[in-house]
């Protein structure tokens, strides 16, 4: 069977990484059976999460995995769409993964207060054996990490206020191409849903407060998808939140 390695679940969302929560949504939409497996950085094919182990080799990238599980399994959430459909389902997978993501990692890693939370979140991936010092080291190399990533590429060198103007074009985007739909492309969910509800779920659903996640909840068609979506999906989390 198909092993996913990915962060642990926490925050009650499919998963803090929106890329590990895309995968695993997306497989859920596409019926494929999977088992969970533990991140390990030393193995990770390109030393980033998610990864998996399916047929072959380790192979990782979410985005690129796609291609390869649809051929192996026969199935493709995206038949039923029109190339026109596809070419906006990309657009905005693409905007959520190369922009929307960093906007989410800004608001996460740079103020105190909610580096405070990844901290404590983090702190809850490590096993029990690792000694305080080290728990210390490991976080904060991973906050030095995103910030340095944030720089090159670009979102790390706006100010917060700029970053927050930047998200919610983003979200608005989605809010206003959703609409009153069911689904990103209408009655059928389709791979771009998995790329949204990750999103979204990191904002909404996420305890970490910025002005994404103040946008976000004021959209009421935002927060009925990603109930909607949580409750289809998700069963599980659905039931634990209510
Ligand atoms: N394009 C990759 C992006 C994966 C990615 O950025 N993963 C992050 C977690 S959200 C990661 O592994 N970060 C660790 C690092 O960059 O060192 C995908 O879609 O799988």
């Amino acid at each position: 069977m198909l092993t996913l390695f990915q962060l642990p679940r926490a925050w009650g969302i499919p998963n803090l990484s929106p890329p590990c929560a895309k995968l695993e949504t997306w497989l859920r939409i596409a019926k494929i059976p999977y088992e969970v497996g533990l991140f390990d950085t030393e193995h990770a094919p390109k030393g980033k999460f998610p990864y998996i182990q399916d047929d072959g080799p380790l192979a990782g990238d979410a985005t690129l995995l796609l291609d390869g599980l649809q051929a192996r399994y026969g199935v493709d959430p995206d038949a039923q769409l029109a190339p026109a459909e596809r070419a906006v389902g990309l657009a905005f997978r693409r905007m959520l993964k190369e922009d929307f993501y960093w906007a989410i990692v800004s608001f996460r890693w740079r103020p105190e207060a909610n580096f405070a939370l990844m901290r404590a979140a983090f702190d809850g991936f490590l096993p029990p054996v690792v000694p305080a010092a080290m728990r210390a080291q490991i976080i904060d190399g991973a906050r030095a990490n995103l910030l340095a990533q944030l720089q090159h590429q670009g979102m790390g060198r706006h100010t917060l206020d700029e970053v927050a103007r930047l998200g919610i074009a983003d979200l608005t985007a989605v809010a206003d191409y959703l609409s009153d739909k069911q689904y990103f492309h209408g009655a059928q969910p389709t791979t771009t849903d998995a790329t949204v509800y990750a999103a979204l779920s990191n904002v909404i659903d996420a305890p970490v407060p910025s002005p994404l996640r103040d946008f976000a909840l004021s959209r009421a068609n935002l927060v009925a998808y990603t109930r909607r979506m949580e409750a289809q999906f998700w069963p599980e989390l659905a039931a634990a939140r209510s």
